[in-house]
């Protein structure tokens, strides 16, 4: 190897390596800070960038919703049911008769595997009730408050 040959290389060598230092120079300057993830606390209601209140429930095959109680504020909510359950079909509803509600948007089935959402405005401060329509005389059911 020639010594002209030997020095382009440590020269290609010591340039990656500051170009290496200087990348991670910027990956470690200060970040603002983030704000506190409240979501995990609260059972994972997080507000999107569109402002809409969002939240992901999973139903398995043990007649759960999880979470099975959330809060949200009154505004746009967005809830998306996860069926994890390898046999079961889940539902979810506001029906009038549980729930003092009008919340008329529904999710009518969801097969074991699939995911499907629903959205709605709130205002009215309370308790909301909703059911698996399938499941209800199993429990499966679940409470969504509006604070006030
Ligand atoms: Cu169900």
């Amino acid at each position: 190897m020639s010594l002209f040959l030997a020095a382009r290389r440590w020269m290609a060598l010591a340039f990656m390596t500051v170009l290496a230092v200087a990348i991670g120079g910027c990956d470690s300057s200060p970040e603002p800070p983030e704000p506190p993830d409240t979501a995990a606390v609260e059972g994972a209601v997080t507000v999107g960038p569109d402002g809409v209140q969002t939240i992901t429930l999973i139903s398995g095959d043990d007649y759960r919703f999880l979470p099975a109680e959330f809060t949200v504020a009154p505004g746009q909510v967005r809830i998306t049911l996860d069926n994890a359950a390898t046999q079961l079909t889940h539902s979810l509803a506001f029906p009038p008769d549980v729930s003092p509600s009008n919340i008329v948007e529904s999710i009518s089935v969801v097969a074991p595997g699939e995911v499907d959402k629903l959205e709605f405005t709130v205002s009215t401060p309370g308790e909301y009730a909703f059911i698996c329509s399938f499941h209800e005389a199993l429990g499966h059911t679940g409470v969504m408050t509006v604070a006030a």
